[in-house]
């Protein structure tokens, strides 16, 4: 009886399913439109009621202060017929319904007006803490009578969008938009290319739409998508345009599996293309490419939309490249997605300090056999990510940049940049859209080449932790977890706890090398048998263990207890502590890209015991003798003997006796005992600090004010000299801008408040993103620091001061790069024309 009416009910939810109403138009729970400057309420071309800012009373949406402000208005084209002009800085505040995110578009139109030169006003916008644009002027971007449309997704719980004009100068603003968005529409990890591992995008990213294209269609205005987008016919991107032909079906065919809802694109775009033209060449090995100028220093969402309703009998086949490099290769898109299906892809494009392009090629695999040649896109779009500091507007960084280049008399300097930079430079990451239900579409083991070699976000719970009671230990070749293991085997591992075995010895006991009967080499740590000291460290360790498994964890093999002893046995780790790389032995220093690594490496450890496993995990012990290296420099945490697991949801932290390192210690868990996963965070901002200057956390034997790392760091870092105490070893060989990024990196990890530390995935993204920098950096210059481009510390200095002159120019480059990325939002539509 059960069995029927759950079948019942099985074939009555996948009519739900299958009958999901396509048309329901989606309806966001905030959509405040606003005609600022306005009298009255004005309806847009497509339908939507715009209220006036005049007089906003109790019961509109937003507050606006100072109120008393200036406006213009003519006659009546819309939100552009009139603006609201600001001498001074003036706020908008907005209330928010739905913590969620949030579409903000701001709408700018300068009307001729015989009081105000809104064409030349220069003006700033800030939403919350994000800096939207910097000195902003309409007259610089060159765009003839259009308007300029900004759009931007924000996750928002109160919206505060201020305004502040320029010293002499005036703001304005025609028309705002706040709009809720469904939560998926945001990828929630990505994945970087090369290395290839995933990455989460952090929910406080903002995103700006810089391109979104319909390609092989028509322009799309508001009307026609569902979240009143505007789409770009393609064309003025394309390479060659010869090399492409439109393809298109009736929209009315595409089809939205329930993986793709229809909010993504609007089937008109899927039911577009561009193919490859046959173009009676004989040769069909060619590829389409499109090239997106973009502002350098930012990284980007790059989202294809593809739909095949080209391919009848033969299977449609194709490689994806962003900047040169391959990111779907090849994209089966035939039995991935199949025919008239909507589907789409996201990665994400860092564009470093020297390209100002985003390069997207679609073509044939090498070898086909047996296939057309063809290769399909039906949309796509490109929203910048906002950065470190929230800003979506220039970086200091291309300051110097541009002063480096300068400084090279020799030529070959400027052309070296040139051409290694495509394929070297330009670094791209790759993600995966894992919408639920996502794998009907990518099996596990493309995810595998895609994602290897760990995804932080992939959840190993504790399912295939349980503890086997011995004995394969000596003939599985595998390391399991958290084996039981017999003492005599250990015994013999270690030819009886050989003394020359040793390897450490840490508060716990001896750790020893041993080898098993089946050669695999392990580390064991092996209480001291008087002790009973460590008996709850020891089972921590052994629970904590159980449940971990990540590449930047070290492994745990087994343990044993046995009358007296008290076994743990881990992976050998024959890089030893990273602090031996460090200071105080006379192993080779580490190079600055090396060091970078390794800080990545720990930092994705303890990313995934914050966010990895099923419950959150405090580490509380994070040090430089607690990361440890392989043989090849992997960095893997190590010793849990103080984890704690974290707060559970209705909580905020957890309470408990302070326990750590001397110079580790978060001050804020030190003076209130409330632990939070940002007290690793802490710790890590001291082992950022050790890395860099090579010199332990607390050095008594120093002048007093540089015996505590942190304060003396610190106090370098903010005067923005931190190149003054750097690893002379170094010196000359690290890219400024890297070092920067690390720097504050390090800062924001040691803010005296824990809610002011980033997250571990916030300084993954930020270290990772150092890397890149450094890898400019050394490809331009070599790995060695070439003695002829850097020398070392005076040069630095003289970089520093340079920077700070060039603040000028900053904003001049900011504004000619502003032309390339709002075009795209203003060339659409003449108000004129409505
Ligand atoms: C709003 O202002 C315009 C332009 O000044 C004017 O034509 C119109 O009559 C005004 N409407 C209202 C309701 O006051
Ligand atoms: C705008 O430019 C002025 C002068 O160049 C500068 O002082 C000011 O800080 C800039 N505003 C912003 C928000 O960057
Ligand atoms: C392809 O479509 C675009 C947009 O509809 C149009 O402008 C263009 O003329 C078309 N090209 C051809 C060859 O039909
Ligand atoms: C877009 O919307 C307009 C107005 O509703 C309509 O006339 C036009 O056909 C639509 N275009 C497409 C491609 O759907
Ligand atoms: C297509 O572009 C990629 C990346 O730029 C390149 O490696 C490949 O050789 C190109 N293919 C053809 C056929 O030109
Ligand atoms: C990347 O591709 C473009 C266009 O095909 C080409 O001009 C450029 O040289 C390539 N860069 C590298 C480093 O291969
Ligand atoms: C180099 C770079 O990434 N972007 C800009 C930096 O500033 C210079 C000079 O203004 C511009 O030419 C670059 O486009």
């Amino acid at each position: 009886m059960s069995a029927i009416c759950l079948l019942l009910l099985l074939l009555l939810l996948h009519c739900i399913v299958s009958f999901r109403p396509i048309e329901a138009l989606f309806s966001p729970k905030d959509h405040i439109l606003i005609n600022c400057g306005g009298n009255e309420t004005v309806l847009s071309a497509d339908g939507r009621a715009f209220l006036p800012d005049t007089l906003p009373d109790a019961s509109s949406p937003f507050v606006l202060s100072p109120t008393s402000h200036d406006v213009v208005r003519v006659g009546s084209s819309g939100v552009y017929g009139s603006a609201r002009v600001f001498r001074e800085a003036a706020e908008y505040r907005f209330r928010i319904r739905q913590k969620e995110r949030h579409f903000v578009r701001l709408h700018f139109y300068p009307i001729r007006s015989s009081l105000y030169a809104m064409k030349s006003a220069v003006f700033s916008v800030m939403a919350n803490e994000y800096t939207l644009m910097r000195n902003f002027s309409y007259s610089k971007l060159d765009l003839g009578e259009s308007f300029v449309l900004k759009e931007y997704i924000f996750r928002l719980e109160r919206l505060s969008i201020k305004v502040t004009p320029s010293i002499g100068s005036i703001a304005f603003l025609n028309a705002i938009e706040i709009i809720s968005l469904p939560d998926d529409l945001i990828p929630p990890v990505a994945s970087t290319v090369p290395s290839g591992t995933s990455v989460e995008i952090p929910s406080l990213v903002g995103f700006e739409t810089v391109f979104r294209i319909n390609v092989g269609g028509p322009a799309l205005d508001s009307s026609n998508d569902s979240l009143w987008r505007i789409w770009e016919n393609d064309h003025p991107f394309l390479v060659i345009s010869a090399s492409v032909r439109n393809a298109s079906t009736d929209p009315n065919l595409i089809r939205y599996p329930a993986e793709v809802p229809y909010y993504v694109a609007p089937n008109s775009v899927y039911a577009t293309a561009h193919e490859m033209a046959d173009a009676s060449v004989s040769n069909q090995n060619f590829n389409i490419s499109w090239v997106f100028l973009v502002e350098s220093g930012f990284q980007y969402l790059v989202r294809f939309h593809f739909c095949d309703f080209i391919t009848t009998t033969e299977n449609l086949l194709f490689n994806v490249y962003i900047n040169n490099q391959s990111v779907l290769s090849p994209f089966d898109i035939s039995n991935k997605v199949g025919l008239f299906n909507a589907y789409f892809l996201d990665f994400i494009a860092d564009v470093p300090m020297n390209s100002d392009r985003i390069l997207v090629q679609i073509g044939p695999p090498r070898v086909m056999v047996n296939f057309p040649a063809n290769a399909i896109l039906n949309g796509l779009e490109i929203m910048k990510l906002s950065d470190l500091n929230n800003d979506f507007d220039v970086h200091i960084e291309n300051a110097s940049g541009v002063q480096m280049a300068k400084n090279q008399k020799n030529g070959t300097f400027i052309v070296a940049i040139c051409s290694v930079g495509m394929s070297s430079l330009l670094v791209i990451a790759a993600i995966v859209i894992l919408f639920f239900g996502y794998h009907r579409y990518i099996n596990e083991s493309d995810l595998a080449g895609f994602l290897s070699p760990v995804a932080p976000t992939t959840h190993l719970g504790n399912s295939e932790t349980k503890i086997s009671t011995l004995s394969d230990a000596s003939s599985g070749a595998s390391p399991g977890i958290g084996q039981l293991l017999a003492f005599s085997e250990i015994r013999e591992a270690t030819k009886n706890f050989d003394e020359s075995l040793v390897v450490g010895i840490g508060g716990f006991g001896k750790v020893y090398k041993g080898v098993f009967e089946n050669g695999l080499v392990v580390a064991v740590k092996r209480a001291n048998p008087r002790s009973q000291q460590g008996l709850t460290e020891f089972r921590t360790e052994i629970e904590m263990l159980s449940k971990l498994q990540h590449h930047h964890l070290v492994s745990f093999i087994g343990y044993c207890h046995e009358a007296n002893e008290m076994v743990l046995i881990y992976e050998f780790m024959g890089g030893g502590p990273l602090r031996k790389h460090l200071y105080g032995s006379d192993l080779p220093p580490l190079s600055w890209k090396q060091r970078l690594q390794i800080c990545i490496g720990a930092a994705k450890g303890l990313h995934y015991l914050h966010t990895g496993a099923s419950e959150t995990i405090i580490h509380r012990d994070v040090k430089t003798t607690n990361i440890l290296l392989d043989d090849n420099l992997i960095a893997k945490v190590a010793d849990f003997g103080l984890s704690k697991m974290g707060p559970t949801v209705d909580q905020t932290h957890v309470s408990t006796a302070v326990k750590g390192s001397f110079g580790y210690l978060d001050p804020e868990y030190f003076r209130r005992q409330q632990l939070t996963e940002k007290s690793d965070v802490y710790s890590f901002g001291v082992v950022l600090l050790e890395v860099l200057c090579a010199r332990p956390a607390i050095n008594p034997a120093l002048p007093r004010d540089q015996v505590n790392l942190v304060e003396w760091a610190m106090n370098w870092q903010k005067q923005g000299q931190l190149e003054q105490i750097i690893d002379p070893y170094l010196a000359g060989t690290v890219s400024l801008y890297s070092l920067a990024k690390f720097g504050a990196t390090a800062e924001k990890c040691l803010a005296e408040y824990s809610m002011d530390r980033p997250s571990m995935g916030d300084v993954l993204w930020n270290l990772e993103y150092a890397l890149q920098l450094q890898e400019t950096f050394s490809s331009v210059v070599g790995d060695g620091g070439s003695t002829n481009c850097m020398l070392g510390l005076p040069e630095w200095i003289s970089q520093v001061e340079n920077i700070e002159n060039e603040h000028d120019m900053i904003s001049v480059s900011s504004d000619v790069t502003d032309v390339a990325t709002s075009r795209v939002f203003s060339q659409l539509m003449n108000p004129k024309g409505r």
